[in-house]
């Protein structure tokens, strides 16, 4: 295919949580991930001594990510998405001052990526933050919390702005309404008032920190990221439509809060007829107003909406609810499979925000084999990045302004649905089963070498 614009970044991309370990070293506190030991949906449990669980180790990317950045390097990276685990550099949250051995930690991984020229994109929030913020202040739902957030925020730009230029605020920000405690740390049985009032502030603290990044860091470029969620009506029916509209729009809010900086009138409505009231201040408004640079969003899949009730009832507990969509086919984990909604989704993102995109996860989970070669024999990984790619070149051909493509888990990581290790998204391979088994040693896939020559031609291979 033709070859993607010299400037496009290729890379991968991993989140603190699931890859680094060390969850007690360089004076850590505990983190809403350290108290999910079953993943993003699983309940809480808090840590007793002696207590193990798979994040607590993971790949041990702490100590080992000199090899693995070597491994990127090899593949060519020229960018790698991280987060900054929030607690490394304010263990509890609410200190005045940030915890020098975190920053130092983050200093050194910098500049291991600057040694192989990779650009260094950094998630504030990856599905993450202090424990003690959750236990003593209620979480998001607090209005403290912005103000804990902007410190965290202007510590990290002020300590990192010769070496980070690439910034993202809160992963996924629209998780929050399927998973409360991992996006705004509120228990799972919250109102849909409590979550949006916790939004509200998480959405308010996300735009500090845009101010605060274009202040400190001028050159700097930051974004939000949305799950991509992106869904089609089951049938032409007119019902069908207007809900898959509305459910289109639950997620869309965020991008519109952050992309245009302000509540839409749809949002206002929604609120108005659900008696969901959001205190939302004059200096709320203000600070809204500064939007975000480009937009990153995830993307793994797309789901169907139906106005059918008795359909609705049957797709409840399917991931994210979603009504199955008969012409697709579904991952091991039952995530349907639609390389052509990618390009429709950039599309449609170019076409409402005309703002750059960045497409900063997207994958195949699934389980692995290791030969008797050492190698695995991914196929399956390499069609589906491979078709998916593919129509990303047809989209920046459509006109859309795409800056870069980061896979999700281009090493072998933790999942955050499950928390387990056999869900596996990587080039490289990790040996370490779900029991916490295995030397952690690391063996290039099938696909590393495909991802390889996708880099080296900048997409004239796909
Ligand atoms: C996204 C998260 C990632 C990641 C990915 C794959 O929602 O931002 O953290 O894990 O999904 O999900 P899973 O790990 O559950 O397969």
């Amino acid at each position: 295919m033709k070859a993607f614009p010299e400037t496009f970044l290729w890379g991968g991309a991993i989140a603190a949580n699931q890859v680094e370990g060390a969850w007690q070293e360089g004076g850590k506190g505990i983190s809403t991930s350290d108290v999910q030991p079953h993943g993003v949906f699983g309940e809480v449990a808090e840590r007793q001594p002696g207590d193990f669980g798979i994040k607590d180790v993971a790949i041990d990317f702490y100590h080992r990510y000199p090899e693995d950045i070597s491994l990127f390097a090899e593949m060519g990276f020229s960018c790698l998405r991280v987060s900054i685990a929030w607690t490394r550099i304010f263990p509890q949250g609410d200190e005045q001052e940030p915890n020098e051995a975190g920053l130092a930690y983050y200093d050194s991984l910098f500049d291991e990526l600057a040694k192989h020229n990779i650009t260094p994109m950094v998630t504030l929030s990856h599905y993450e933050m202090p424990w003690g913020l959750v236990k003593h202040y209620g979480g998001w739902g607090n209005r403290e919390l912005i103000a804990f957030f902007e410190r965290y925020a202007r510590s990290v730009f002020t300590r990192f702005k010769n070496k980070v230029k690439l910034w993202l605020t809160f992963n996924e920000i629209n998780m929050s309404l399927h998973a409360p405690l991992t996006g705004v740390g509120l228990p799972e049985n919250s109102s849909k008032a409590e979550i949006y009032q916790a939004i509200h502030h998480q959405l308010v603290a996300s735009a500090l920190a845009v101010k605060a990044c274009h202040e400190i860091i001028p050159d700097a470029r930051i974004g939000n990221m949305l799950l991509g969620g992106l869904m089609y009506p089951l049938t032409c029916k007119p019902d069908d439509v207007l809900k898959t509209l509305q459910e289109n729009r639950s997620w869309l809010f965020f991008g519109d809060v952050q992309c245009r900086g302000e509540y839409p009138g749809y949002m206002l409505r929604y609120f108005r007829d659900n008696g969901i009231e959001v205190d939302i201040t004059e200096s709320d408004r203000q600070a809204l107003k500064t939007t975000i640079d480009f937009i990153s969003f995830s993307y793994y899949m797309t789901g169907c909406v139906t106005a059918d009730e008795e359909l609705n009832e049957k797709a409840r507990g399917n991931i994210l609810s979603m009504v199955p969509n008969p012409h697709l086919a579904s991952s091991e984990w039952g995530w349907q499979i639609d390389p052509v909604g990618l390009r429709i989704l950039l599309n449609e993102l170019w076409d409402r925000y005309q703002k750059p995109l960045f497409i900063v996860e997207n994958g195949l989970g699934a389980k692995d084999k290791l030969e008797a070669d050492g190698t695995v024999h991914d196929d399956y990984r390499i069609s589906y990045l491979n078709d998916h790619l593919v129509q990303v070149g047809e989209a920046i051909d459509d006109g859309v302004h795409v800056l870069g493509y980061t896979c999700w888990g281009p090493i072998d990581l933790v999942s955050a649905s499950k928390a387990e290790l056999s869900k596996r998204y990587g080039f490289i391979y990790v040996d370490r089963d779900d029991q916490g088994n295995g030397t952690l040693a690391r063996a290039r896939k099938k696909s590393f070498h495909w991802y390889k020559e996708v880099i080296a031609t900048n997409g004239g291979s796909l």
